[in-house]
């Protein structure tokens, strides 16, 4: 057995006074409990779970038969305290840490470890409702604290979702919107829970590196490039009524972006109609607006895709955009339809009468020039050509996606006074025309689709040819010539013979249709027959015109209503007769797939040719002198309306 040195001393005095005992002296020294040589506790190590929690240790004593009476002491009185008589204690956990907890006796000690772990009693969310945008993350701001009140760092947490359509919870307790709706999220640690309602709205989250919104079921897709934007954005996205003036929304496609965000290079937005289209609505006319204060500025739209139904525009800026359409427009119906509808344009009108302008665009998509184009204006000197007037017409038509009739190369009337002037000669008429044709149809080609290359060729009594200063003097093969320095400036126009009086078969279309035959036989190059159409209130049938329409187009050739109005006799009324006429022509073009168009010669009694050529008529055309639609305007836009 081992004994420390100095027990082992003692012991031997202690012998030693024993044997000298009895030895005939008085009573031995008495003899007391024997010392304290060791205390330990037990267990070593307690744990405490939670504040309050108790746990018991023992103490020790070496040897057993020492007497001392055993203290107890804590070295962390705010962890951990200790009460305790004789070898039994009782620790209390006070808060979470380590405390030494010590037995004393007679001298010496022993101790135990005691760990206090603290449970999470509450736990509270600095905010707890969010309304965020889909893809928007949103980290949650929690505190867990013990039963003393105490924050727990790190506190062991799970967070759930009610509905991870609407937003996910990450197990960091960082919440991301998926999709509009209202999601709880839960928070959990040992008994406590704490919830935070989300709302996730239409919209969406645009990060600094670049993202997409997706929002509105879909129908709005803001691509935005990389760098666009500088800091996290979020977008809430919300459905507006407002159309812009004059247009119709397609449903539910107008839509607020808010905060509006100005990015730094353009994003490309999507919207997507998620409607059927009105019949009369052709893809083509979908236009993209935004929305600045508090009117609609139209935007450049780079694509429409059909199939995705979406409209796609580059944007520097969000706010409102939608897109719309158009109101119902004769040109709306005509594309539909397949073909054009074309107005004669006054110069003077265009310049000078916005009213004009806006509804020459909105309502056609063919412009023919009613004067300019005419040799006297277009060539007023031998060598001098003044284009201005001209060009401003193809820009505009440009502008509108409009095509444009050229109008007019061979005419007896307008002339310049230079061309007349002295004794002209074959020679010199042929010389002038073609280089006249030559410069005017080379300068536009590509620009004009089609020409009126001989007008009012025909006589008056429908026998044959116009006895005109160009076929009397220089020959009716003048004409032959005029369509082969056409095709040759241009190889793509469409060459047209173009006349009056020639709407329904008789004579006078008779004379037109033999020269085209006898043109063709030629090998001249002449694709169609231009129908003047200006009528009055009973001008021929719809049978009538549809026979006469069927007679060119079974010949092999293309046709248009090239002039139609429908003069009114000063005094009377004609006004449903009028519509009626006005629809006829449309009609009676519609029978045949190669009547290309149908184009008005003016469309508002404003500007019209009419009281001028013949005093004592006028109201000719759709729209009135102060612009506004004529029964003629509804008779006609519903000939064009049905599909
Ligand atoms: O509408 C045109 C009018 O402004 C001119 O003064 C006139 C000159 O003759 O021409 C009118 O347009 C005609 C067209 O060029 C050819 N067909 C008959 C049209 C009405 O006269």
């Amino acid at each position: 057995m081992s004994m420390r040195p100095l027990l082992r001393l003692r012991f031997a005095a202690f012998l030693a006074l024993a044997a000298c005992g009895g030895g005939g002296t008085d009573t031995p020294d008495p003899v007391g409990p024997p010392a304290v040589t060791a205390v330990s506790v037990a267990p070593a190590t307690l744990n405490l779970q939670g504040i309050g929690a108790t746990g018991a240790l023992a103490a020790t004593i070496a040897p057993s038969t020492a007497m001392a009476s055993v203290t107890w002491s804590t070295n962390n009185a705010a962890v951990a305290t200790v009460t305790g008589s004789g070898p039994s204690a009782t620790v209390t956990a006070v808060s979470a840490g380590t405390a030494t907890i010590t037995a004393t006796s007679g001298g010496r000690s022993g101790s135990a470890t005691v760990t206090v772990t603290s449970t999470v009693r509450t736990l509270t969310l600095a905010t707890s409702a969010f309304t965020l945008v889909p893809a928007q993350p949103q980290p949650l701001a929690l505190t867990a604290r013990d039963e003393g009140g105490a924050v727990i760092t790190n506190p062991a947490v799970t967070y759930t979702t009610s509905a991870e359509s609407v937003a996910t919870v990450s197990s960091a307790g960082v919440i991301t919107a998926v999709a509009p709706g209202t999601a709880t999220i839960t928070a959990s640690a040992a008994s406590a829970n704490v919830t935070a309602s989300v709302t996730v709205l239409e919209g969406g989250y645009v990060t600094a590196s670049g993202g997409t919104i997706t929002a509105l079921g879909g129908q709005l897709q803001l691509v935005v490039p990389t760098g666009a934007v500088s800091a996290p954005t979020a977008l809430t996205v919300r459905t507006v009524s407002t159309p812009p003036t004059n247009a119709r929304l397609l449903a539910n496609t107008a839509v607020l972006i808010e905060p509006a965000v100005t990015f730094a290079s353009p994003a490309t937005l999507r919207l997507r109609y998620t409607v059927p289209l009105a019949a009369d609505v052709v893809e083509t006319q979908l236009r993209l607006a935004r929305l600045d204060g508090s009117t609609w500025q139209e935007q450049a739209v780079r694509v429409v895709d059909r199939t995705n139904r979406r409209v796609t525009a580059l944007a520097s800026t969000t706010g409102t955009w939608a897109v719309f359409v158009p109101p119902p427009s004769l040109r709306s119906f005509a594309q539909l339809a397949g073909r054009e509808v074309g107005t004669a344009v006054s110069a003077d009108a265009l310049r000078s009468d916005a009213t004009y302008r806006q509804l020459l665009a909105a309502e056609f998509n063919s412009v023919t020039p009613e004067n300019v184009m005419k040799f006297g204006p277009i060539h007023p000197a031998p060598t001098t050509y003044n284009f201005a007037d001209a060009d401003s017409l193809l820009s505009f038509a440009a502008a509108h996606n409009m095509t444009v009739h050229g109008h007019v190369l061979l005419w007896h009337n307008q002339q310049p006074a230079w061309l007349t002037v002295g004794t002209p000669t074959r020679a010199s008429l042929l010389a002038a025309l073609r280089d006249h044709i030559q410069t005017v149809v080379t300068r536009y080609a590509g620009r004009i689709a089609t020409w009126d290359v001989a007008n009012e060729v025909i006589a008056d009594n429908g026998t044959g040819l116009r006895a005109s200063f160009w076929t009397t003097i220089a020959g009716p093969d003048i004409i032959d010539s005029a369509f082969a320095w056409a095709r040759r400036a241009d190889p793509n126009a469409k060459l047209y013979l173009n006349d009056y009086a020639v709407e329904a078969i008789g004579p006078k279309s008779d004379s037109m249709f033999a020269l085209a035959m006898r043109l063709r036989a030629a090998g001249v190059p002449i694709d169609g027959i231009g129908l003047q159409a200006h009528f009055l209130v009973n001008p021929p049938s719809l049978a009538q015109q549809s026979a006469n329409v069927a007679r060119f187009v079974a010949a092999g050739f293309d046709v248009r209503y090239t002039e139609l109005d429908v003069r009114l006799a000063n005094g009377t009324d004609g006004l449903a007769a009028q519509a009626t006429a006005y629809g006829n022509a449309v009609r009676a073009c519609r029978t045949q797939l190669r009547c290309r168009a149908v184009t008005v010669w003016g469309f508002t009694d404003r500007y019209s040719w009419i009281p001028g050529a013949f005093p004592g008529f006028g109201r000719g055309h759709l729209w009135d002198d102060v612009f506004a639609p004529k029964p003629a305007y509804t008779g006609f836009r519903d000939a064009w309306a049905v599909p």
